[in-house]
């Protein structure tokens, strides 16, 4: 027997719900290729990141970058960390002490390219007077919000838009061992609800592990107190338990006590690995026993760069947009775009037609109740007037019987006159007058009567 079922054997009605029959395919439709063609389409596009990176002077910044992406994106021989690559550079001297720098570059890796953007915000922390070190960053994040709003909204876009906007800003934490400075909080404070915020203790070789945890836990007691939100990606449904044990692991780790260095040292056993070589040791970047590096590397590479560009997208980019748009004065009328929601019209037309349906019930009952009334009215009408006839003719036969019966009672009393009469004895007969005559007629009469 074979195991192909005809489309009329295969579809079963499913087990809840009679209405819904679920089919099954009996040959290969092709949409389960779908992903391949998403990946030669994505492949062919290249990706795109945008990933600020914002701490004080010294911090590690440009050394994390080249260790991040294995590449010298920056010369560190150079004393301002001058970019070696031909990119674009964008500076912007919107206060003295702090210049946005723009490094453009593409990286490749088995075929796929990556066009990546590091906003690197120099000179921060390192003015006297610290109150706004925030604003030119926070104007960087909010013009590149701008641009995207204004490409958007223009009436002929271009096929794609060059999305600038911030995906990710990596905060460096200086490893006092203590517990955040002012600086951090108010920066964070000012940032955290338009970017994906992934805070990290820089120069963590310098701490000893106990002092790391201790610090770290610090931090996050401070952001939990500040109410500064940070990165934290959605956890899906249908995510396999690996996964999401994978994806917690990576979490739990922030903020990720980092050490960055892109030089190679070779080890007793002769392997050779990226590190920062001490008197008392070697620190391994690449090693989870020694730093949290390789978990950075995940949550911005390798497991969750989609989902912070899709986050940035969705909710960042959104709000930003509501609001200002809302502080433009443009409302949203919910009335208007009701009408183009095929869902909420078909609704309120099912409203409409219960509603006139209702009515109609209502009517038609009114009616059949008038009609209803109208009939028995009729009937009660006719009722009295069957009544009165009949009434009448009882009275009328009443009447009728009260006279037979006093005329029977006169035809009785002139009978037995006319007996008496009869059985009186025979006297001379005196001449007989017309009156004495008359008794003789009731005989007749009677006769008549007992006939009737
Ligand atoms: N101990 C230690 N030193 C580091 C680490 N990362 C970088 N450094 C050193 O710190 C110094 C400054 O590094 P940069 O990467 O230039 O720091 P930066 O934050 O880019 O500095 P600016 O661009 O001037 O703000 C260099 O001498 C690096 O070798 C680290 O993880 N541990
Ligand atoms: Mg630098």
């Amino acid at each position: 027997m074979s195991d192909v079922l005809t489309p009329t054997q295969a579809a079963t009605p499913v087990d809840s719900d009679p209405k819904i029959i679920r089919r099954k395919l009996n040959g290969y439709v092709g949409f389960a290729n779908l992903p391949k063609q998403w990946h030669r389409k994505s492949i062919r596009r290249g990706f795109n990141f945008n990933l600020m990176v914002v701490g004080e002077k010294g911090l590690g910044k440009s050394t994390l970058m080249n260790t991040l992406f294995n590449k010298d994106l920056y010369d560190l021989n150079t004393h301002e960390s001058q970019m070696k690559f031909d990119v674009d550079i964008t500076e912007d001297s919107l206060t003295p002490s702090i210049r946005i720098d723009t490094l453009n570059t593409e990286i490749e890796e088995n075929n796929v390219k990556l066009n990546l953007s590091i906003i690197d915000c120099v000179g921060f922390g390192s003015s006297i007077d610290l109150t706004n070190s925030w604003k030119p960053i926070v104007d960087e994040i909010d013009s590149r919000f701008d641009s995207f709003l204004e490409a958007e909204t223009k009436i002929n876009r271009s096929s794609s838009i060059q999305d600038n906007r911030i995906h990710a800003l990596l905060y460096f934490i200086e490893p006092t061992g203590h517990c955040l400075k002012p600086l951090d909080i108010n920066f964070m404070k000012q940032v955290h609800e338009k970017v994906n915020l992934i805070p990290i203790v820089a120069k963590s070789d310098i701490l000893t592990e106990t002092e790391i945890q201790d610090f770290k836990s610090k931090i996050l007691q401070d952001l939990n107190n500040q109410n500064i939100k940070i990165f934290n990606p959605i956890s899906y449904e249908n995510d396999d338990e690996e996964t999401k044990m994978m994806n917690h692991d990576i979490i739990s780790k922030i903020p990720y006590a980092i050490v960055g260095s892109n030089n190679l040292i070779k080890l007793n056993d002769g392997r050779l690995v990226r590190g920062r070589s001490y008197p008392w040791g070697i620190i391994e970047i690449d090693n989870e026993q020694h730093c949290d590096f390789i978990k950075l590397r995940q949550l911005l590479i390798r497991n969750f760069m989609e989902e912070l560009k899709d986050l940035t997208s969705k909710k960042l980019y959104e709000n930003y947009r509501s609001n200002k748009l809302a502080k433009m004065g443009i409302l949203q009328d919910d009335s208007v775009f009701k009408e183009f929601d095929p869902i909420l019209k078909q609704e309120e037309e099912k409203k409409l037609h219960e509603a006139k349906l209702a009515n109609l019930e209502n009517q038609m009952k009114q009616i059949f109740q008038q009609k209803v009334s109208r009939e028995e009215k009729k009937l009660q009408e006719t009722e009295a007037d069957l009544f009165s006839k009949h009434k009448e003719m009882r009275d009328k036969l009443l009447k009728q019987i009260k006279m037979l019966e006093e005329k029977k009672k006169e035809l009785e009393s002139n009978s037995k006159l006319i007996d008496q009469q009869i059985h009186q004895p025979q006297q001379p007969q005196p001449m007989q007058s017309p009156q004495l005559q008359q008794p003789q007629q009731p005989t007749k009469t009677r006769k008549g009567f007992l006939r009737g």
